[in-house]
């Protein structure tokens, strides 16, 4: 290992679930617990962004995003490849219940300003791609008994289309193909 860096922003559980890098910077996200205390029973999470040099690994920036009082975390970050605009995606969890988990697309400037978020339902693990004319494509996995797809998000943030058969864990782009890498799931009947 050449360098590490630690960064820990609460004395809760933190969390980096996602690192892009747009040639110049690297961008790691995760899921900060600062906000959460013994009276929310540290539920209270909110999405972190940092944006690090990769030259030091020092953090140039952060950015947090609180969507909701429950447990809220980012899965994926993506670069798009037209702007430089930072796409960050993730779980909003209103209400602590796993199966009412949604997702939702945070977009940020360069400096880590948001632009804009845009709900995407019941995508609550959500992975971000993109295409060469910076269309996004963001899906997800099956969570709870419900959930899961795939949605194609214009570069302004529009919802252009969905296809809620498409659940897949992770999503790569190449050539004009989407290529998904999915787990088998097996329901559970307690009881039955
Ligand atoms: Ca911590
Ligand atoms: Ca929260």
């Amino acid at each position: 290992m050449v360098a590490k860096r630690q960064h820990n922003p609460s004395g809760n559980n933190d969390y980096a679930t996602a690192i892009a890098t747009d040639g110049k910077y690297l961008y790691v996200g995760g899921e900060d617990s600062s906000k959460a205390s013994w009276l929310d029973l540290f539920t209270n999470s909110q999405w972190l962004l940092a944006k690090i040099d990769p030259t030091d690994l020092s953090i140039l920036k952060t950015f947090t995003y609180n969507p909701s009082g429950g447990s809220d975390k980012i899965y994926s970050v993506g670069i798009n490849p037209t702007d430089g605009t930072i796409w960050i995606v993730g779980s909003v969890d209103e209400s602590n219940i796993d199966i009412f988990r949604s997702g939702c697309i945070g977009l940020l400037d360069q400096s880590l300003t948001l632009i804009g978020t845009k709900s995407i339902g019941a995508l609550p693990n959500p992975q971000i791609v993109f295409d060469e004319s910076s269309y996004a494509y963001v899906t997800s996995p099956p969570s709870g008994v419900y959930g899961g797809g795939l949605v194609k998000v214009s570069p302004d943030l529009r919802i252009v289309k969905t296809n809620g058969d498409v659940k897949a864990d992770k999503i790569a782009y190449g050539e004009g193909y989407l290529y998904l890498a999915v787990s088998a799931y097996k329901m559970v009947y307690i009881g039955m």
